[in-house]
């Protein structure tokens, strides 16, 4: 059985960070500019802090990929961090002469004093720098070559805003096109309806006027996926929980929806499904999509539409109650330079694990060495199931 596996390593402040992914299949094509774009995309969206403009993020192959295709070997995606340059003495992986003063201020609802506690450090930084969500560069570099691999199988990952903070964007007609998406990151906060995406820019600048963060809620596409990826075997197998798993693992998500999600614990089951069609024409069809293509832990053939929600970022610029470490004093929490919104940035991590999820399950369910393996595979089973 064939297993994608994705590692990534890296610090906030460090020298960089690092995605190994193995499993891809050899020959499959990579286009380093959009790679690059999805690292760009990441960086973009307004409520971004002062970081982003010291960072200029790209992906470099330094295994596993020769003369634009992969070799079937584990892959290892390189990003610099630009701003080591100016924490080379705090940062430093070896030690270093000057005397350097420790972080002691755990900020509530990041991982600094739950992380402290658990790995005996004396330092929140030996905790934050890990935990930050720059890690996401990295998700994002190995989800572009998991991008990469769908798009040879007729599978486009994409997504979009639907809420931040108090305002939310209103509902789309469905289904909604994938050509729907072709200019979404031309709005600033990534938001498919211009007269929210206004609402949203207004709210940021005045809740971060007012020392405030704030969260949201972004939404992942997948379209042209086939019929029965995951399955309704054993629960490790159902495609429902691995993505669930994969979009809560990113930094300050708390939610997950997928189709309708929390909605459909409110409505009548008539309302709540998606009736099944036939034609000669279009073989089974649904009218619906409550489900969001996932039936019995499988895709059934619909696009599938996977919700998040996220948190205001924990670092706040009025820092709120916290305790000194060292002194067991009360005192006010770590105030460092931060963003104050990064939902749009977070869809694009949350395409990469959608697409990490969805990669890997086309790799078990289609094995294959090389991607016309896969291709070929793939093509077998699309007959047999027409
Ligand atoms: C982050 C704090 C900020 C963000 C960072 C995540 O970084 P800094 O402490 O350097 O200002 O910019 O996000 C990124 C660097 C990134 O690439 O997304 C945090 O505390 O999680």
């Amino acid at each position: 059985m064939a297993l994608l596996r994705m590692i990534t390593a890296g610090e906030s402040h460090g020298p960089g960070l690092t995605c190994v992914l193995e499993g891809l299949p050899a020959g499959l094509e990579l286009d380093r500019e959009a790679i690059n774009r999805d690292m760009a995309r990441r960086q973009l969206g307004h409520g971004r802090g002062g970081r982003m403009k010291i960072e200029q993020d790209t992906a470099e192959p330094t295994a596993g990929v020769r003369h634009g295709r992969t070799l079937g070997s584990p892959v290892a995606l390189s990003v610099v961090n630009r701003d080591y340059a100016n924490w080379e003495e705090r940062m430093n992986p070896w030690p270093v002469a000057a005397a350097l003063e420790e972080v002691h201020l755990p900020r509530p609802g990041h991982a600094d004093l739950a992380g402290l506690k658990k790995y005996g450090f004396s330092d929140v930084r030996d905790v934050l720098e890990r935990a930050s969500a720059r890690e996401t560069a990295a998700r994002v570099a190995g989800g572009a070559l998991c991008k990469a691999f769908l798009r040879a199988l007729g599978v486009e990952v994409v997504s979009h805003v639907r809420q931040i903070g108090a305002v939310t964007a209103p509902d789309y007609p469905e289904p909604l096109a994938l050509e729907a998406f072709a200019e979404v990151d031309s709005s600033p906060v990534r938001c498919l309806d211009a007269g929210a995406s206004r609402a949203m820019v207004e709210h940021i600048d005045a809740q971060r006027k007012a020392n405030e963060s704030l969260g949201g809620v972004f939404e992942v596409r997948a379209y042209g996926l086939v019929t029965g990826l995951g399955s309704h075997v054993s629960w490790e197998e159902r495609l429902d929980g691995r993505l669930a798993g994969a979009l809560c693992s990113i930094q300050a998500v708390k939610g997950v929806n997928l189709g309708e999600g929390f909605e459909l614990a409110g409505k009548p089951g008539s309302q709540a499904h998606d009736e099944i069609f036939h034609s000669e024409q279009r073989g089974f069809y649904r009218e619906t999509n409550h489900a969001g293509g996932l039936e019995g832990g499988m895709t059934n053939g619909e696009t599938l539409i996977a919700g998040a929600a996220m948190k205001p970022l924990p670092t706040l610029t009025k820092p709120l109650r916290s305790v000194d470490i060292a002194t067991l004093e009360p005192a006010q929490a770590l105030r460092e330079r931060t963003d104050s919104c990064t939902v749009p940035a977070a869809g694009v991590v949350g395409e990469a694990m959608v697409a990490f999820v969805l990669a890997d399950a086309y790799r078990r369910k289609f094995g294959g060495d090389h991607i016309e393996d896969v291709r070929g595979a793939l093509a077998a089973y699309r007959a047999r199931i027409r």
